[in-house]
């Protein structure tokens, strides 16, 4: 033990940086001593959808292999040592071969697909998954209801993987729509998390902020159970000196009429946050949010001793942001 307060860390995560951070947490939370179990992960499912026949949950899986160690690192989604004779035997049929699924990865979205049939919820699959893996943190879908991502533009709705995979991220983005979100049931281990008055902190990953997080924050009792929740809440910035480390994060930001900024990303979570991770190239950018407590380090997160260093700094942040409140 190393020192840190103790408690569950609750983590809003979306797929690639999320899951980077999220493996960094692992690590620092180890370092200290604190049982993995500490440690939930909340992942969108707003990426999910039905191709050939079967149910995807991209975040979720990014998450999964991540944490197991089967993530291909270099692509950011899917296996390592994955091979590709499914989609060659796809291609060679005709069949719809814009969406890449690996065969290993593919085994994943069979099984889930055919427990989701059986009548098990997204989350009781995710559990069995994560047991399989040997995963001891727990990574929960922010939803068992369907949430489903669209984006709108100038030739009509499309549906999120349509537009991110099928079409590049190419069309520009007039308006966002989280369907399903309004009514849809948050996690209630997530809940349970938030109205725990032992949570040590709560982690806002660096995904994107609107497409990953947005629908996390978009179930209305997510929402207010976070802004209404006493552990402090800390962000880490997405965007490095005006660029994001991958994804339409900036491009998106630009088109919806955001400053696409370290600090307009933190403006975005107003009432939500206290406190601010951020890298030292926009360390600048802290003058413009006195409210929050803020630090600023290189986030590029490349080895697995960048992740650990930029949980640590978040963990620290959110701790040192508790002594304050006991203290004022
Ligand atoms: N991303 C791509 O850019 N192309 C793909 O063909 C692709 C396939 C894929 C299959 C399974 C999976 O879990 C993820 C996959 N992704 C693919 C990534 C995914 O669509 C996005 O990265 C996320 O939804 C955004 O967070």
């Amino acid at each position: 033990m190393t020192g840190g307060r103790r408690g569950t860390v609750l983590a809003l995560s979306g797929g690639v940086g999320g899951a980077k951070l999220a493996l960094g947490l692992v690590h620092a939370l180890a370092a200290e001593g604190a049982p993995a179990a500490d440690l939930l992960v909340l992942a969108n499912t707003g990426d999910d959808f039905e191709h050939l026949g079967l149910h995807i949950s991209p975040d979720i899986d990014t998450l999964l292999y991540a944490l197991s160690g089967r993530d291909d690192a270099q692509r950011g989604w899917g296996r390592a040592d994955e091979t590709w004779h499914f989609m060659a035997a796809l291609r060679e049929l005709g069949g719809q071969d814009w969406f890449q699924l690996g065969d290993r990865d593919l085994a994943l979205h069979v099984e889930r697909t055919r427990r989701l049939r059986a009548g098990e919820t997204l989350s009781e699959v995710t559990g069995a998954v994560s047991a399989k893996f040997g995963i001891d943190a727990r990574v929960l879908a922010m939803t068992d209801d369907p949430v489903r991502t669209r984006v709108e533009c100038a030739q009509g709705w499309m549906g999120f993987q349509e537009w991110f995979v099928g079409a590049r991220c190419e069309p520009v983005v007039r308006s966002l729509d989280f369907a399903g979100a309004q009514a849809a049931r948050p996690n209630p281990h997530a809940m349970e998390a938030l109205a725990d008055p032992g949570l040590r902190a709560v982690i806002i990953c660096p995904s994107n902020p609107l497409l990953s997080i947005g629908p996390i924050l978009a179930m209305p009792a997510l929402r207010e159970a976070l802004a209404a929740c006493r552990a402090p809440v800390v962000a880490v910035s997405p965007i490095i000196a005006g660029q994001a480390v991958r994804g339409p994060t900036v491009k998106l930001m630009g088109e919806l009429g955001l400053p696409a900024t370290a600090a307009g990303v933190a403006q975005g979570y107003a009432g939500l946050i206290g406190g601010y991770v951020l890298d030292e190239a926009d360390a600048h950018a802290a003058a413009a949010l006195p409210h929050l407590a803020t630090v600023a380090l290189p986030t590029l997160m490349t080895t697995l001793q960048d992740r650990i260093h930029v949980a640590g700094a978040a963990l620290a942040l959110a701790d040192r942001m508790a002594v304050g409140r006991v203290e004022a």
